[in-house]
């Protein structure tokens, strides 16, 4: 069985070996260890990450803790699955043993049986049982209630457990719970010799005294017939020294990290309750980014760039190469799309407007001042003739940048968020915006549409085409169905319609002058379908100084 480093995915791509041990013979390890060893408790998959992030060599699943963490009471409130359930999430990330405070096995010993498997095929390392009867009842609660298991029983539950393992390592520690109970040392160390005959890995002697002498006289007596393992909650301020003297080969420090993120959420929650604002607690808690840390986030984003198509990812093209001579003077220092409404940037409102609908690989076409746009920062291309030639060239240069999924647009754009968003739900293999709005003033040039349709609002979402564009009003065609606004989307089939176009076109003698309606144009020519997506209005581009004005309006919802 497979033993997954971390992250319940295992990442055969990281550079880092696995470990050489699987978990259970680790623990087993820890176990068998002449150090003294501690392992610390956990009860869910962040817990345990910060457990094994800290250093602990091992985690305990504690009863008390997990039941806590749901709310419920340490007296198998719990479903046995409910825990499973839990350490799975835990074992999925981390890398470290896990040790299952696993009660009185939640059953007979065929429930023991049952319970090794499912652990085992969790890579969970081992489960603790204890000497007492379903439903327990926590060894710190009630001591007069603390009955105990028949001595052959729980051997018996023992050598069920250690017989159905497949994994030679899987462990299992008895715990004996003769002192909680009241029974003294001679029953403790009875208990002790029959667990250890019947196959326990380990013993596990527990007590609530708040010294630890029982401990160490267990210790004594006992003399590493097999190793010892304490939980010293109650006799905390026994120095660690004590225990390493004792011959104890593992400490859990059972309950510390429930407790401390109880105390923790008591007190933030009492203080934000109190102040009614955020201010106070903001430095005492952890950050957003470290929750996105510890939960692997950086992985996720390494496997995304490595496994989500990026064929697939919409690519924006935009074409931003011309200066803008009707701007006069405003453009001399600077292209046409670095001029600025409202102190933005009109490439910097398109890129964001591209942004908020999720296209975030934005390359820009650029030319006249071409460093003015590189010092934006986006992804850039240059066309180093634009002053000789025209929009198609400009798109051509950025050919290797073309992708399965394109917006196509020039970089004097304004416009309303929806048309870009509807736009990109749109289907077709080449779709155009076109405007049906009678009453916007035509700035120079217009791309006049043609369409087999005219804009009939009832009939929304209809199929219309393309028939032909054109920059004045073809006299034979009569009225427009409108204005097609600089702005395309491509699929994989338009794609390459276009790519095999702009060939086609490069062999022309015009081919250096021409526009992107020349393409579009020479598209329909060839019998190819561009469909039409109409809007009406919210939207303008910017060609003058008057359309510079209009613009400043647009920014501030007045248009
Ligand atoms: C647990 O952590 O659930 C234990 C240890 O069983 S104790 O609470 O000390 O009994
Ligand atoms: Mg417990």
């Amino acid at each position: 069985m497979p033993d997954p480093v971390s992250n319940h995915i295992p990442d055969k791509t990281r550079k880092t070996r696995p470990p050489e041990l699987s978990r259970s013979a680790r623990l087993h390890a820890l176990l068998a260890s002449q150090e003294l060893e501690f392992i610390l408790e956990a009860h869910n998959g962040i817990s345990a990450k910060i457990v094994e992030r800290t250093g602990f060599k091992g985690i305990w699943a504690s009863g008390l803790a997990l039941s806590a963490q749901f709310g419920v009471r340490d007296s198998n409130e719990a479903s046995w699955t409910q825990i499973i359930d839990m350490l799975e999430f835990m074992s999925d990330a981390t890398s470290i043993p896990i040790l299952l405070d696993g009660d009185t096995g939640y059953g007979n010993f065929n429930n023991m049986r049952r319970l090794v498997c499912k652990l085992e095929q969790r890579h969970i390392a081992g489960v603790c049982i204890e000497d007492k009867l379903f439903p327990k009842t926590n060894s710190f609660i009630d001591g007069k209630r603390q009955p105990l298991a028949d001595i052959d029983e729980f051997c018996g539950k023992i050598k069920a457990g250690k017989d159905s393992q497949r994994d030679d390592d899987f462990c299992i520690v008895a715990r004996i719970e003769a002192l909680i109970a009241g029974w003294g040392l001679a029953e403790a160390l009875r208990r002790a010799e029959a667990y250890h005959q019947a196959g326990a890995d380990a013993i596990l002697i527990h007590s609530k005294r708040s010294r630890p002498d029982e401990i160490i006289a267990f210790a004594n007596a006992w003399d590493n017939r097999c190793p010892v393992v304490i939980v010293p909650t109650k006799y905390y301020s026994t120095p660690t020294a004590v225990f390493r003297k004792a011959g104890i080969s593992l400490v859990i420090w059972a309950n510390h990290m429930i407790r401390s993120s109880i105390e923790s959420m008591e007190s933030i929650s009492q203080q934000i309750m109190a102040e009614q604002s955020l201010t106070g607690i903001e430095d005492q808690i952890a950050s957003v980014d470290h929750i996105f840390a510890l939960q692997g986030a950086d992985e996720l984003r390494r496997a995304q760039e490595r496994y989500l198509n990026p064929a697939t990812e919409t690519q924006a093209l935009v074409l931003a190469a011309s200066r803008g001579h009707s701007l006069y003077e405003l453009t001399e220092d600077r292209p046409k799309a670095m001029l600025t409404i409202g102190g933005v940037p009109l490439i910097r409102r398109l890129v964001d407007e591209f942004r908020e609908q999720s296209v975030t690989a934005v390359t820009v076409i650029a030319g006249y001042k071409a460093e003015k746009l590189a010092a934006a920062g986006f992804d850039l291309c240059i066309n180093e003739d634009y002053q000789d030639t025209g929009e198609l060239v400009s798109l051509a240069s950025a050919l290797d940048k073309f992708t399965d999924d394109m917006i196509i647009t020039y970089g004097d754009l304004l416009f309303r968020g929806y048309i870009l968003r509807d736009l990109l739900e749109s289907t077709g293999d080449i779709v155009i915006v076109v405007d049906s709005a009678r009453h916007v003033p035509v700035s120079d040039p217009p791309d006049y549409a043609y369409c087999s349709q005219e804009d009939d609002r009832a009939l929304f979402m209809a199929e219309v085409t393309l028939k032909h564009i054109a920059e004045r009003k073809k006299l034979d065609s009569g009225e427009p169905s409108g204005r097609w606004i600089g702005m395309l989307k491509v699929n994989a089939t338009g794609r390459a319609q276009i790519e095999a176009a702009i060939a086609e076109l490069q062999q022309q003698p015009d081919y250096r002058q021409l526009s992107l309606p020349d393409l579009i144009n020479h598209l329909l020519a060839g019998g190819k379908t561009v469909n039409v997506h109409y809007i009406n209005g919210h939207w303008l581009d910017v060609n003058t100084l008057d359309d510079l004005d209009k613009a400043a309006d647009f920014t501030h919802g007045q248009s």
